[in-house]
């Protein structure tokens, strides 16, 4: 009996492991849809900082729809950072490996701040939209300035 439920559980732990680093058919797809999702996301992250930066007008239905794109989109790249996905077309460090636990706290806190990002445009607030740019972009800063090469 024992050795049913060890069994499960290993499997269990397989299933939800496997499909992370199996995604991709070769390590370029996953360095691809990583770029494609942080692009995707800036743009729209991009879109509404410009509106709160006084560099686009202020569109209170564009940033929300802008945002909740971003606060999406911005779950998406993380499996891309797939072990083995260090070479090739990217400025990722190897560092983003070698201390993924530092790499994954910023990436949820980005996400966290994201999510805010979302919840401020959705009320239309231009001051809270400003706030929560301000944050999610020192989430995208500090990420880039440890993990990203120049
Ligand atoms: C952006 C973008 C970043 C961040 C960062 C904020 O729009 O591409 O990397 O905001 O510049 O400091």
């Amino acid at each position: 009996m024992k050795n049913i439920s060890t069994f499960i559980l290993a499997a269990a732990v397989v299933s939800f492991a496997v499909p992370a680093s199996a995604q991709f058919a070769k390590p370029e797809d996953a360095v691809k849809y990583r770029k494609n999702a942080l692009f995707v996301m800036q743009q729209n992250f991009g879109r509404v900082a410009a509106m709160a930066g006084g560099k686009a007008p202020f569109d209170a239905k564009v940033a929300a729809e802008s945002a909740a794109v971003a606060d999406y989109v911005g779950k998406l790249p993380w499996v891309g950072f797939a072990p083995g996905t260090d070479k090739g077309d990217t400025k990722a460090k190897a560092e983003i490996w070698t201390d993924k636990a530092k790499f994954d706290e910023y990436a949820n806190k980005m996400q966290a701040e994201m999510t805010k990002l979302a919840a401020a445009a959705k009320t239309g607030n231009l001051d809270s939209i400003k706030v929560a740019v301000n944050a999610t972009g020192g989430t995208c800063k500090s990420c880039h300035d440890d993990f990203r090469a120049k």
